[in-house]
């Protein structure tokens, strides 16, 4: 069965609860019920993690070579800043999507720079938890 990961980074834990003008009002495991039913479709898998901290997203993305055809990641706040994950990205075969919830383009100056979106296949960004879906629909059109 051919199967997606989908990381979360820090904070995202609280969503639906965390600054919902600017994330929504969707908590995770409905973001990713929804997913994996959009999958389960396609007779496509879906693993979810999320985590506050860098070492174990690192973790996950070295673990899910050979085992996924393609990882959703939400780095949060690590976007802007990790080194580490930009270098866990660029160590597996696996193709990444970045995915941000809201407009990083239109908020603080340091949201516009991401480390990781570089080394991703793509990136998307402002279309709300919608965004996670837009990716998984990539993932499946590219492996058709
Ligand atoms: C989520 C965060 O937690 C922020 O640190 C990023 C991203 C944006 C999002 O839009 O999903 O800057």
């Amino acid at each position: 069965m051919k199967r997606l990961l989908m990381l979360n980074g820090p904070n995202l834990n609280l969503l639906g609860k965390r600054e919902p003008t600017i994330y929504g009002n969707s908590g995770l495991e409905e973001v990713e019920t929804e997913l994996r039913e959009l999958l389960d479709v396609h007779g496509w898998g879906l693993s979810c993690f999320q985590s506050n901290h860098e070492g174990e997203l690192i973790d996950h993305i070295h673990k899910a070579e050979g085992q996924f055809e393609g990882i959703i990641f939400n780095p949060a706040a690590y976007t802007h800043t990790s080194v580490a994950l930009r270098d866990a990205i660029s160590a597996i075969s696996v193709p990444v999507i970045e995915v941000h919830i809201s407009n990083v383009h239109n908020r603080e100056p340091f949201r516009r720079e991401s480390l990781l979106a570089p080394v991703c296949w793509g990136q998307i960004a402002g279309l709300g938890t919608i965004g996670y879906k837009v990716a998984a629909q990539a993932f499946l059109e590219a492996e058709k």
